[in-house]
């Protein structure tokens, strides 16, 4: 048996996985949003706090913006701002669902002036990738219907390739389009990019640069998003994740709190690809918030989760697995994987911290800081993270 060990460790160091800047401001339910104290004023300051994140873990290196929630004259001096702090831009992310304008819809919407709207935002946010040195361009759409009849289910269809062909066209040579698909919601009859297969429909028509992103809460109950992982990786049209937990549909909770056993047969998938590391193009991305849990070290908890499943998935011993496959011994198979999952690796990535000059114990580190009672204290009248404004 090959001792995976040394080679988990060099991949687990290099391993890199962005933040969003909406983590850190307020957020809540359609209920209540608990207003945090120290939280973000503006988006200078959300990087601020990303960088703790990058700081005490080491694998946070990049930060997602949401336009316009990250709305700021000068990106390029954002993006330095970023770098002092030792952090990056990183995905781009668009929003046409929070305008009067887009209740039936952005940019399928019936109205072609809405379209146009549509489109000029997510042409904004091209721009913005050129500021700030980012590569992705990630689109989630909230658009659907929630009446049988309400709209043409073709025509949006229609309507949706073309906007996406438009902005596919601005794109330069080093930049991708992500298309995210969710289940539902917003709307409850139809949605115009509900599942991985209209997304990767749209991509294939488009071009090699786009792709398709999971959004690990997008999906029904029981779905096997491993297998959604290992056909897009097949087809070379898996451009990232947005990783979160769901106990029931869109939660956005901490990745790995829900269902950890899930997060690593994910990670199995793309250890087996050898895709993790950042070279692989593959955008690993959190998008949660953290509602009722202090904000920097819900991050911190989450960056750890992955780590976690990922150092597993590292660690199951290809060679024995595919001999098992092979001789058809399906409970010796299926061991191999349980083995690698029930190994306890957090030693292996205190190790692993350790040797990058990091605190083994990245939660303990920040909270020794004295960091989020300097924030509380300097920080008055903290900002929205956008959601449940
Ligand atoms: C939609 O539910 C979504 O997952 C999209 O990625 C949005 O841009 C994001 O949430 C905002 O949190
Ligand atoms: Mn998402
Ligand atoms: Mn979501």
């Amino acid at each position: 048996m090959t001792d995976r060990t040394p080679y988990a460790k060099q991949v687990l160091a290099a391993q890199s996985i962005e933040m969003p800047s909406w983590a850190f401001g307020n957020s809540g339910t359609r209920f209540k949003v608990f207003a945090q104290q120290g939280v973000p004023r503006d988006p200078y300051e959300k990087l601020a706090d990303a960088a703790q994140v990058q700081r005490y873990t080491g694998a946070a290196g990049s930060v997602a913006l949401h336009i316009p929630w990250d709305k700021v004259e000068d990106y390029a001096d954002l993006a330095r701002h970023a770098a002092e702090l030792n952090v990056r831009i990183g995905t781009i992310n668009s929003n046409t669902f929070q305008d009067d304008d887009y209740m039936l819809g952005s940019v399928c919407h019936p109205d072609a002036k809405i379209r146009r709207k549509a489109v000029e935002h997510l042409l904004e946010c091209v721009d913005i990738m050129d500021a700030t040195g980012s590569t992705d361009l990630k689109l989630w759409f909230a658009d659907g219907t929630n009446y049988p009849g309400q709209d043409s289910i073709a025509g949006r269809q229609d309507r949706l390739a073309e906007v996406l062909a438009e902005v596919y066209a601005r794109l330069g040579d080093h930049q991708r389009l992500l298309l995210e698909y969710k289940l539902f919601e917003p709307s409850f009859y139809t949605t115009d990019v509900p599942d991985w297969g209209t997304a990767y429909a749209h991509c294939l028509k488009l071009g090699p640069r786009a792709q398709v992103v999971i959004d690990t809460g997008h999906h029904a109950p029981g779905t096997n998003i491993e297998f959604i992982v290992a056909f897009l990786l097949r087809e070379g049209r898996l451009g990232g994740f947005d990783f979160n937990s769901r106990f029931y549909a869109d939660d956005d909770l901490m990745v790995g709190a829900a269902d950890p056993f899930q997060l690593f047969r994910i990670m199995h998938e793309l250890a087996l690809r050898e895709v993790i590391l950042p070279e692989s193009g593959i955008a690993y991305m959190l998008d949660q918030c953290h509602n009722i849990e202090p904000k920097i070290p819900g991050q911190i908890r989450s960056i750890m989760n992955v780590q976690e499943a990922t150092a597993k998935a590292l660690l199951v011993d290809r060679d024995a697995l595919e001999a098992a496959q092979q001789a058809g011994d399906v409970l010796g198979a299926n061991a191999v994987l349980m083995d690698a999952y029930n190994t306890d690796v957090r030693p292996l990535l205190a190790e692993v911290r350790a040797e990058q000059g990091l605190d083994p114990d990245p939660l303990a580190a920040y909270a020794a800081s004295g960091y989020a009672d300097r924030i509380k204290a300097d920080r008055v009248g903290g900002s929205q993270a956008g959601w449940g404004a």
